[in-house]
């Protein structure tokens, strides 16, 4: 082998995937070791996460990556971000993680509301309003006793396997309990659900190690019980954000899974009045750069959407879905895919349908219609968004870079183009298990710089697609 050997646990919340990158000081390889199937299961009425499951999944991937390559230097993990597992003082999870999509956190948002007035919320936290995020879900959270913590979800699995409690400080930033102006807890906002900082474990950076493994987890897995668990950026964006290909800074991104998160990287963070009407968040990355960005709606509209059509015994893949979609004529019915009424599972075409009714539009019926809906709305949605963000923190943006499972959809990467404007660069697909690989080997000596370094070693190692834009788009929007 190459180089030395770094494990990325990368799990988002449709699937995951445990990697082992191949580090020299100026390239990086992945291999794909194990992947699994994630989602929000049902359970009395609730929507959780099967953390049981996903702990075993983790565990069953290293073993798979120690039988191919023996000890590896470093474990990273990141996760989508936001949810929580509750510990007992014994290390006991007291139940299924709740999942963002679950509802109660909409009562929760009230209760937050009343107590810290949103212009406040903004001013303190930076963050958009998204209606699960997780101050919500601990206003109105029962089962949190006084002698128990919250881990976050990467948190909680690091814990797994080393028995060390940390918060690390890049997801800390989307609970909506973090001063985005300071980089620390809010100690005010955790005052208005009642909480103080100390229901989490301590803040750590990216780069810190978390710990070792415990001697059960060497036994389950075939490493070493010396093996390092280091936090990376563990808010799967801000790992996505490090992975990102190639020089300079006047670029946006587009990180596009179930998700959509768009916007660019900024030294500091921007609290504006204007930034707040257009919900712009401001999460923190690695290094201390600021994430500012929106989350958008994602593939999860495409994703729910396939899943209702195999629930009606229709033969629809995602090829298939692709392939249908191009045939349709651009400038059809669109959505907002940032719109609530999307969150929760279920009949996704239905939604989208009646979306396109309510606002007068053609209904799209066909899956390949729905398909090319969804895109086409993401596409403008994507446009808007990098424009936006260029104009509210003054950076001058000549480029899009577009990373994760969207960065695959050629269809969804030419009409972004198309929309923006502006020269699309698509690709990686495992940016956020580069950004997550690369931070590890950075904090073991394997290769040494600033994020732009980081990204020259990223493009030096992968051939991102380049799309430009079409002078002729039928524009019907
Ligand atoms: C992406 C992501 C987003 C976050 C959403 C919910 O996977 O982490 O950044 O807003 O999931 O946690």
């Amino acid at each position: 082998t190459v180089g030395d050997v770094f494990a990325a646990i990368d799990i988002g919340a449709s699937g995951g995937r445990v990697i082992a990158g191949q580090v020299s000081s100026d390239s990086v390889t992945l291999d794909v070791v194990h992947r699994f199937d994630n989602g929000p299961i049902e359970m009395h009425g609730t929507l959780r996460w099967d953390a049981e499951r996903i702990a075993d999944e983790m565990l069953r991937g290293l073993h798979a990556v120690a039988g191919r390559y023996g000890p590896v230097a470093g474990i990273g993990i990141d996760t989508w971000a936001i949810d929580y597992g509750v510990v007992d003082p014994t290390g006991k999870l007291t139940g299924p993680p709740f999942s963002y999509r679950d509802d109660r956190s909409v009562r929760g948002v009230d209760a937050v509301r009343a107590a810290v007035p949103e212009a406040e919320f903004y001013a303190r936290t930076g963050l958009q309003h998204l209606p699960f995020t997780t101050i919500y879900q601990l206003a109105v959270e029962t089962g949190l006793g006084d002698e128990d913590q919250a881990m976050l979800m990467p948190d909680l699995l690091a814990y797994r396997l080393t028995g060390r409690r940390a918060t690390e400080a890049t997801n800390a930033s989307t609970t909506g309990l973090f001063d985005a102006t300071r980089g620390d807890w809010s100690p005010e906002l955790f005052a208005a659900v009642g909480r103080t900082p100390s229901i989490f474990p301590t803040l750590i950076q990216p780069g810190e190690t978390i710990g070792t493994l415990t001697p059960a987890v060497a036994a389950a897995t075939g490493l070493p019980e010396s093996t390092p668990v280091i936090a990376v950026g563990t808010h799967d964006t801000a790992s996505a954000v490090v992975g990102l290909p190639g020089p300079g800074r006047n670029f946006a991104y587009i990180s596009s899974g179930t998700w959509s998160l768009v916007g660019v990287e900024l030294d500091r963070p921007v609290l504006t009045e204007a930034s707040r009407a257009a919900n712009f968040t401001n999460e923190r990355g690695v290094d201390g750069r600021i994430r500012y960005l929106r989350n958008l709606g994602g593939l999860w509209l495409l994703q729910e959407s396939l899943r209702q059509w195999e629930l009606e015994g229709l033969d629809i893949t995602l090829a298939v879905a692709l392939a249908d979609a191009a045939s349709v004529l651009a400038g059809g019915p669109t959505i907002n895919p940032d719109s609530e009424e999307f969150v929760a599972p279920g009949n996704m075409p239905n939604r989208i349908r009646a979306a396109c009714a309510a606002a007068g539009q053609e209904r799209p019926e066909t899956p390949g219609q729905i398909t090319r809906c969804i895109l086409e709305s993401l596409a403008a949605a994507y446009a808007a968004t990098v424009r936006r963000a260029a104009e509210l923190s003054g950076m001058p943006v000549e480029e899009v870079r577009v990373v994760g499972g969207g960065s695959q959809n050629r269809l969804l990467c030419q009409l972004t183009a198309d929309a923006v404007r502006l020269p699309v660069l698509a690709g990686p697909v495992e940016a956020t298990a580069l950004g997550n690989v690369l931070v590890q080997a950075r904090s073991q000596g394997v290769v040494s710089g600033g994020l732009e370094d980081l990204r020259s070693i990223v493009a030096a190692s992968t051939t991102p697609i380049r799309y430009e834009p079409l002078s002729q788009v039928p524009t019907a929007h």
